[in-house]
């Protein structure tokens, strides 16, 4: 006995990968579903070895569903994700919209599975914000060695964090860039992305801080331990997938650069690989279609009492956000919806 599955926004780059996420790790599905908005009803999507025509979004019944997936926006997703949980369908959520809200539970399975029983307060459960899913899975197993105090984080976040669209001007611009008169001037970002780094993700706040800074500040206190102090900065460069980020930590006891790679050597999700020598790291384009989260360059921080620095990488449409999302659903699936 399985499941009934929804994916909902199942022809964006999140939603195709929730779909390859589900065959490929073989997630017990007995009905599967794939939702479009109106305008790209019917586009056919694969599922394994299947292939899916999309169903209207908003003529959708959800009453009989177990599971709904949710990769859209955050105003389609306030339409839509209420109905799906009064209809009885949990819903696991990619958007932001519910991840701040005391009575939804925020996962990341490899730090907080247990508070995946939360969710029945609203029927439904957030999907962390892709950058800070992957710095969180490194961070949990260090700080239940040596509770961390501080986190200095910096991000080098792929287009495919901003849609297909992005993915389609970088690409253009960067082509353009070779072809004398095709020029593609900037329109998904504010400055070129070609051969170029934005110091600039989701909008400006009031403390001169971006939302994703925000977002990596808050989600960390609520996933992992409101007394870490994080502070963020989040910078758009010109790759297609994976997002890369240097982490400085400081503990509040020493812990040395070397217990600190066994440990993140045994810590669920993640693959370590660290040679001190040219290529003895990981960079974008190799973690593209993997489910860990890597980690590279560990050592001391000597600069204060109790520091270590460390890089991490990971494919931000799968641990960034599908893969998450499918985890979690294992996760409810195991604990929560029982089946025969
Ligand atoms: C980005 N984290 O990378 C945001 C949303 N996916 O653009």
């Amino acid at each position: 006995m399985g499941y009934k599955v929804v994916v909902v926004g199942a022809t964006g780059n999140v939603g195709h990968e929730m779909l390859n996420i589900l065959a490929e790790r073989e997630f017990p599905v007995d009905e599967i579903a794939a939702l479009a908005s109106r305008k790209s009803l019917g586009t056919e999507v694969s599922f394994g070895d299947k292939t899916l025509k999309t169903q209207d979004l908003e003529q959708f019944d959800f009453t009989g569903w177990d599971i709904a997936l949710f990769a859209i926006g955050s105003d389609a997703t306030k339409k839509y994700a209420p109905k799906a949980a009064s209809q009885g369908c949990v819903v696991i959520d990619n958007s932001s919209l519910y991840r701040y809200d005391p009575d939804v539970p925020l996962i990341v399975p490899e730090v907080n599975a247990d508070e995946v029983v939360n969710y029945t307060k609203k029927n439904i459960i957030a999907n962390p914000n892709c950058s800070t899913a992957q710095m969180v899975v490194a961070l949990k197993p260090l700080h239940d060695r040596a509770k961390i105090k501080r986190v200095v984080v910096s991000t080098y976040q792929s287009v495919s964090g901003t849609g297909k669209e992005a993915i389609d001007e970088l690409w253009n611009q960067t082509k353009g860039m070779y072809v004398p008169g095709q020029e593609v001037a900037p329109s998904v970002y504010p400055k070129q992305i070609a051969f170029n780094v934005i110091p600039h993700i989701d909008v400006f706040m009031d403390s001169g801080d971006t939302k994703e800074e925000w977002k990596m500040v808050t989600e960390t206190k609520k996933i992992v331990d409101k007394s870490i102090k994080v502070t963020a900065t989040c910078v758009r460069v010109p790759t297609f997938v994976g997002h890369a980020e240097s982490i400085n930590v400081e503990f509040e006891e020493f812990l040395d650069w070397e217990e600190a790679t066994d440990i993140l050597r045994e810590a669920p999700g993640i693959m370590v690989v660290d040679k001190r020598e040219a290529g003895g790291y990981v960079t974008p384009v190799e973690c593209v279609g993997d489910f860990a989260t890597f980690i590279s360059r560990i050592r001391q921080d000597v600069t204060v009492e109790n520091g270590i620095n460390f890089w991490c990488v990971s494919d931000n449409l799968r641990k960034g956000a599908a893969l998450n999302a499918v985890q979690i659903a294992e996760v409810l699936g195991q604990r929560c919806l029982k089946k025969g």
